[in-house]
């Protein structure tokens, strides 16, 4: 990670989407690529038991490797989601590959930020709170995959009570009223109020958000809408931005 070029001077929101354009770039290029092979037809018996057994998490990281450059050799799948990133290749396929996953999603964006941070030199270290946005990525871990979600559906719309206990109930009630804030700005009909153990947010149907689709979506696919939480994330992080 650590030669891409907004390390060098461009203007740190620029920075962030580029970057996080790559991010999408590296973690789909992958899998599709293989993907795509075995869709083809491309992918022998043993290529696809192996493929099997890394989703299991059984495959050793040796055995993983040379099956992976076998298998993709040849294939433009790889290829077409690098683009013209000539290292990245060399690291995929070369043979000092080193490895570029951080670790934990949070972890890695955690460390994207701090990153940014130190390339900028007028990052102001005086205002910078990473803590307050570890903060922030515990409750989106929280309301994510912790947070129980009653869907009712109404004649217009879809009810949903959002309830837990402690750490997740305190998340709760920060993240869901600040995004149906951001829901309604992009122009969806949502509230949200306060219920003894979490908060109850309704959504009515609307000609570009039918009722089948708010059915689809449910709790987590209402709360993805939008992409304010990257640009929140880096200004939490800069101490610009306490609350989303
Ligand atoms: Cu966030």
């Amino acid at each position: 990670m650590s030669k891409f070029p907004w390390k060098t001077t461009i203007a740190v929101s620029a920075v962030l989407a580029a970057t996080v354009y790559a991010y999408a770039q590296i973690s789909s290029g992958g899998p599709m690529g293989m993907h795509r092979q075995m869709a083809q037809g491309g992918m022998d018996g043993s290529m696809a038991e192996m493929h099997q057994q890394m989703m299991q998490g059984r495959m050793p990281k040796g055995g993983m490797q040379g099956g992976m450059h076998a298998g993709m050799q040849g294939g433009t799948g790889m290829h077409g989601g690098m683009g013209g990133h000539g290292g990245m290749h060399a690291q995929q396929f070369g043979a000092a590959r080193t490895t570029t996953m951080p670790g934990q999603d949070a972890f890695g964006t955690i460390q994207e930020v701090v990153q940014i941070l130190q390339a900028d030199p007028a990052t102001d270290w005086s205002k910078v709170n990473i803590a307050a946005l570890r903060q922030h990525l515990i409750d989106m871990n929280e309301v994510t995959l912790r947070a129980a979600a009653a869907e009712r559906v109404l004649d217009n719309g879809i009810e949903i009570a959002v309830t837990g206990e402690g750490r997740t109930l305190e998340a709760i009630k920060r993240m869901v009223p600040a995004h149906v804030s951001e829901l309604r700005e992009i122009g969806w009909n949502a509230k949200c109020e306060d219920l003894p153990n979490g908060v109850r947010l309704t959504v009515i149907a609307s000609e570009s958000q039918p009722l089948a689709k708010l059915k689809a979506l449910g709790f987590m696919g209402i709360m993805v809408q939008g992409a304010h939480h990257q640009p929140h994330h880096l200004m939490m992080a800069k101490g610009e931005f306490t609350m989303h």
